[in-house]
């Protein structure tokens, strides 16, 4: 009796870790976060310029609440991100977003393209440039731009708001699964 009762116990044990293990494996293909250039940071002196960054990108696959770090010295550099067009020609006189105090975590929050440049001097040129693409299954959105200034709303699925507590209601189907087969097996 005593034994079969330490059986049973250790068997619970083993499914708590196992539901705990996948619970924290759901959590982190959620969101992943990815340091821009890895060691090399965010620099106008990377080695092989901008295909440093987009090589850098292609080794990647992004997806939306995904976290760009740049590292950078303050003041050395910033993060600009920009239009298709400034992107293309280094003009970095109106971004749509300027981010200057270093580390600038940017979260990935749309499908598409996002366009990122340096403002200081001639970094742009130099290389200091990433683009990084979310695809979807269809391509992206074929809505056109109509009378609004606004940048897009977010996707209506998954979750509306980025905290930890809404998503983390996407796992409870799996815990009762796992808690029913428990439950099951130890009866
Ligand atoms: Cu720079």
């Amino acid at each position: 009796m005593a034994k079969a009762g330490a059986t049973t116990k250790s068997a619970g044990l083993v499914l708590a870790m196992v539901v705990v293990q996948l619970w924290v494996m759901l959590r982190s293909a959620e969101a992943t976060t990815y340091v821009v250039g890895n060691t090399t940071g965010w620099s106008n002196k990377a080695n092989g310029g901008a295909s440093f960054y987009s090589s850098w990108a292609s080794s990647h696959t992004f997806k939306v609440d995904d976290i760009l770090v740049f590292n950078f010295i303050s003041g050395q550099h910033d993060v600009a991100v920009v239009s298709e067009s400034d992107f293309n020609s280094c003009s970095t006189g109106s971004p749509i977003n300027l981010l200057s105090n270093p580390p600038v975590n940017y979260t990935l929050n749309s499908t598409g393209t996002t366009y990122f440049t340096c403002t200081h001097d001639s970094h742009c040129s130099e290389g200091q440039k990433l683009s990084v693409t979310i695809g979807t299954a269809s391509g992206p959105t074929s809505s056109p731009p109509s009378t609004t200034t606004s940048p897009p709303p977010p996707p209506p699925s998954n979750s509306s708001t980025p905290s930890n507590s809404s998503t983390g209601h996407m796992y409870v189907p799996y815990l009762v699964i796992f808690t029913s087969m428990a439950i099951s097996l130890v009866s």
